[in-house]
C-alpha cells in the first residue's frame, strides 16, 4: 500500500513541477508590459553615464523592454532615433533633449502616430501644445538659486565687500544652462557686492572647462574671486588650470559646482572646491512608473522634480556618503 501511495505522491509532484515549469516558460515568452524607446544625449559626463545606468536598471526592475539609443551629443541623431521609435511602434517615447529648440516636426510625427512622449532631464521650447505629456527632471532654476544663496552666505562669512564672478556655463540653449544661469543671476541681482565678469560656454565638457578656465585666468587673473561652473566635469577640468596659475582653488578662488558626482564630492572633501549643488541622475524609476501609467491610459503629472540638496564647506563633508555616479 505504501508503495502505491508514494507513486501517487510522486506523480502529483511531477505534474505540479511540469505545470510550474510551463508557467515559467510561458511567463518568459510573455509580451513585455511596455516597449519604451529612449534617446539619450550622449556620455559627456559622469552625470549622464549615471543617468543612463539608472534608466537601464529601472527598465529591468520594472519589466520594461527598453530600446536605448545614444545620440553622441547630436540633435540630428536624437531626431533620427525618435523616428525609428515611431516606425517601430513603441508604446512610449522618452528623450533628454540636448537643446530646447528644433523638436516640433518630429514630435508632431509622434503625436500623429499616437505615441506619448516623456521628457527626461531637460525641457523643450515649443509654441504647440500637447507635444509632450510630462517632464521628469531637476528644477535647474532652483539649483542656480541654491548656488547663489551659498555664495551670499560665504561672502557674509568672509566679510567680502566686492565679489568678482566668472561663470562657465553648460551647453548653450539647453535647459540646465538657461535655468542655472537665470536662477543664479536673479538671486545675486539685489546684492551690490556681486559682479559677473564674464560667462563662457563650456558645453558641460571637462576639456572645455579647462580651456574656459585658462582663457578666464589669462583675461582676469587674480581679479577672479569665484568660479560658478554649471557641472562637475567642467569644474574638474578647471581645477588644474587654477593650480597651474599658483592659485589655491577653494581658498584664493571660491569654486561652486553642480551635479554632486563622486569626483566632485571627493575634491570638496579635499577643500579644493567649496560648494556642490546636487542634480540627481536617478530618474529611472519615475520614468518607468510614468511610462507604465501612460500605457495603461492613466493621467500623469505634467512636471516631476526630484528633491535635491546642497553639499558645501559649511557642513561636515566627511559625513557625505557614496554618490553612486
Ligand atoms: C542636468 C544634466 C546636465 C548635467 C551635466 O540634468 O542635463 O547634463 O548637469 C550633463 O553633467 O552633461
Amino acid at each position: 500500500m505504501l508503495r502505491n501511495k508514494s507513486y501517487k505522491v510522486l506523480g502529483i509532484l511531477m505534474a505540479l513541477m511540469l505545470f510550474a515549469g510551463c508557467g515559467a516558460a510561458a511567463e518568459d515568452t510573455a509580451e513585455p508590459e511596455l516597449l519604451l524607446g529612449f534617446s539619450q544625449i550622449g556620455s559627456e559626463s559622469a552625470w549622464r553615464i549615471g543617468n543612463t545606468r539608472d534608466i537601464e536598471s529601472a527598465a529591468e526592475e520594472h519589466g520594461v523592454s527598453l530600446m536605448f539609443e545614444n545620440a553622441n551629443q547630436s540633435q540630428a541623431n536624437q531626431i533620427d532615433a525618435i523616428r525609428r521609435f515611431i516606425a517601430y511602434k513603441v508604446d512610449v517615447i522618452a528623450f533628454s533633449p540636448i537643446v530646447e529648440d528644433g523638436w516640433d516636426n518630429v514630435l508632431m510625427e509622434a503625436r500623429e502616430a499616437g505615441i506619448p512622449v516623456i521628457l527626461v532631464d531637460r525641457d523643450i521650447k515649443t509654441e504647440i501644445d500637447g507635444l509632450t505629456t510630462c517632464l521628469i527632471g531637476a528644477d535647474f532654476y532652483n539649483e542656480g538659486v541654491m548656488a547663489a544663496e551659498y555664495l551670499i552666505r560665504k561672502a557674509d562669512e568672509l566679510g567680502l565687500e566686492s565679489v568678482n564672478i566668472v561663470e562657465i556655463t553648460g551647453t548653450e540653449n539647453s535647459t540646465p544652462m538657461r535655468q542655472r544661469q537665470a536662477g543664479f543671476a536673479d538671486t545675486i541681482a539685489g546684492d551690490e557686492r556681486m559682479h559677473i565678469l564674464e560667462s563662457i560656454d563650456g558645453d558641460f565638457l571637462k576639456s572645455r572647462g579647462a580651456e574656459c578656465m585658462r582663457y578666464l585666468l589669462d583675461t582676469y587673473g587674480d581679479e577672479i574671486d569665484v568660479v560658478y561652473s554649471h557641472n562637475d566635469e567642467m569644474t574638474l577640468g578647471a581645477l588644474p588650470e587654477i593650480e597651474n596659475s599658483d592659485l589655491v582653488p577653494g581658498q584664493d578662488i571660491i569654486i561652486i559646482s553642480i551635479d554632486a558626482g563622486q569626483e566632485a564630492i571627493d575634491v570638496l572633501k579635499e577643500g579644493r572646491i567649496n560648494c556642490v549643488v546636487e542634480c540627481t541622475p536617478n530618474l529611472g524609476d519615475e520614468l518607468m512608473e510614468t511610462a507604465l501609467r501612460l500605457k495603461n491610459g492613466e493621467q500623469v503629472e505634467a512636471v516631476i522634480h526630484p528633491v535635491e540638496q546642497v553639499f558645501s564647506d559649511e557642513m561636515d563633508v566627511d559625513s557625505i556618503g557614496p554618490r553612486g555616479y
